[in-house]
């Protein structure tokens, strides 16, 4: 496996682990580190020995969004030019199986990666949630869309305008995700639940994960151009500024409605 600076990958077959490496800013989801997820992802789909994938972070932090710090100063020209999201729509693509195993927080993008995975197991300290609200923007990598779709338009509506997490046990009862282990054992359940699936059919397993998929894709592609572009649109405004100053600033925001 390539030599990479933001993510840790175990190769274990049948299955292997990837793990995000920044612990000291809760695994925040730089652009480095989104690209290195997806150069391994695909390595591994690639790779015969690899049935099923884990993806992970640590106890603390499965991943706390998008690096607040990497995008405080940017403008809509700049979101647009970078098209990150391209990078991330990647993760759609990866034929194997992908389950995130959850610990502490999966916030903003974090919360919409886990949710791009096709199974999420959970230790009972983790905490789902999209906080954008909070830093004067909505999420942008599928959140909008695939919340409303797990959980339905008014819980959905409720975690992206006021920002609250749910806990491990809400998440489970909501459908958002498929179990609830102790800390000490979720990421083992997610790789016995991987090594379950990898013992299957590899070809059946694809073309099973790919039709389930399908019942979203067609709403998921128009949904998710609309969600983007709103996210764009946001940083046009002060209060995008003004949300992620203050949150890099340790301070309370204070809006304009500009
Ligand atoms: N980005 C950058 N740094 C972060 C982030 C983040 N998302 N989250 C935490 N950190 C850093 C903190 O700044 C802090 O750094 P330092 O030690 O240098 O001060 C360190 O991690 C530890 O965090 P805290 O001290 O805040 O830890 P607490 O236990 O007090 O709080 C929380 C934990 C509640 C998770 C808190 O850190 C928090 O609210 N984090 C931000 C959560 C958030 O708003 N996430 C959404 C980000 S936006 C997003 O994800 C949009 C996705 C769309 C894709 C965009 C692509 C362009």
């Amino acid at each position: 496996m390539a030599d990479y600076q933001h993510i840790l990958v175990d190769q274990d077959p049948p299955i292997a682990t990837i793990r995000f490496n920044r612990p000291k800013v809760l695994n925040a989801l730089s652009p480095e580190l989104i690209g290195e997820m997806i150069d391994a992802m695909q390595r591994l789909d690639r790779d015969a020995t690899v049935g099923a994938i884990v993806l992970t972070g640590d106890e603390r932090a499965f991943a706390a969004g998008a690096d607040i710090g990497a995008m405080a100063e940017s403008t809509v020209v700049e979101q647009i030019g970078r098209d990150q999201f391209a990078t991330w729509d990647k993760l759609r693509k990866i034929r194997k199986p992908i389950i995130a195993a959850v610990s502490g927080w999966a916030l903003g993008g974090g919360n919409e990666t886990a949710m791009m995975c096709d199974m999420i197991v959970a230790s009972e300290t983790a905490r789902f949630g999209q906080p954008e609200i909070n830093i004067g923007i909505m999420p942008g990598a599928g959140g909008t869309q695939r919340l409303a779709q797990a959980l339905g338009k008014a819980r959905a509506m409720e975690l992206v305008l006021t920002g609250r997490p749910i806990t491990a046990d809400e998440a489970l009862a909501a459908g958002l995700i498929n179990r609830v282990a102790p800390v000490e054992s979720y990421l083992e359940e997610a790789q016995a639940l991987a090594r379950e699936i990898a013992s299957k059919p590899p070809i059946a397993v694809q073309l099973a994960k790919q039709a389930v998929n399908a019942v979203f894709d067609d709403y998921l592609d128009r949904g998710l151009m609309t969600e983007r572009r709103n996210f764009y649109m946001l940083f046009a405004t002060k209060d995008q500024r003004e949300g992620m100053r203050a949150f890099l600033d340790k301070r309370k925001p204070e809006w304009q409605g500009r």
